[in-house]
């Protein structure tokens, strides 16, 4: 188990179209593993691997307030949808960010899991947000796409501001201070 490094708003590499599965062997269940690590440890509902810079259609979620609801999405199609509903959302790849956005209220989506088999399953709520939200970063899309210019001329310099501040030569200067 390895825990995944997550690309950040404007890196280009989230805009990457991601390559279907061709066969769920022991590398993609390793890729699987590392993304719910990853995923939960970052606190996030859902971990889609293009922001994990593997560019393959995998995706993970638990949407269960407990975590103890993981779901496996491979090569994932949505195959029905029907209404629409605004939800706030969040990214782990734009930190510190959040604002609604207007997706499909239920959703039928056809999948496959870990373990290869193909499955389909209804959602609603959060879980047909999370899968949507998740589904658009395998073509190389984000929630800020559908806000105004405008604001995502706001949330670019918020993401430069915020990689300022949490950018790894911040490390080194503890040891400068040291040496003062
Ligand atoms: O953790 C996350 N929360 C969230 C909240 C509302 C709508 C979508 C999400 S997904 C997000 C994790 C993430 O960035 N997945 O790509
Ligand atoms: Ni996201």
């Amino acid at each position: 188990m390895a825990r995944l490094n997550i690309l950040h708003h404007p890196d280009p590499r989230l805009r990457k179209k991601a390559a279907p599965v061709e066969a769920v062997d022991a590398q993609i269940r390793q890729i699987v593993d590392d993304m719910f690590e990853t995923m939960y440890a970052a606190q996030g509902i859902g971990l889609a691997a293009t922001q994990a810079n593997i560019h393959q259609r995998i995706i993970t979620i638990d949407v269960a307030e407990k975590g103890n609801e993981p779901l496996c999405l491979i090569n994932p199609e949505i195959i029905q949808q029907e209404g629409s509903v605004e939800h706030e959302e969040g990214c782990l790849s734009v930190p510190d960010y959040y604002d609604k956005v207007t997706r499909a209220e239920r959703i039928r989506v056809r999948a496959i899991d870990r373990d290869g088999n193909t499955y389909e399953k209804d959602a609603d709520g959060l879980l047909a947000v999370c899968i949507q939200h998740e589904m658009d970063h395998l073509e190389g899309k984000l929630f800020v796409d559908y806000l105004s210019s405008l604001k995502q001329q706001r949330v670019r310099k918020k993401m430069e501001k915020w990689e300022k501040e949490h950018a790894k030569g911040a490390a080194r200067k503890p040891a400068q201070a040291a040496a003062g």
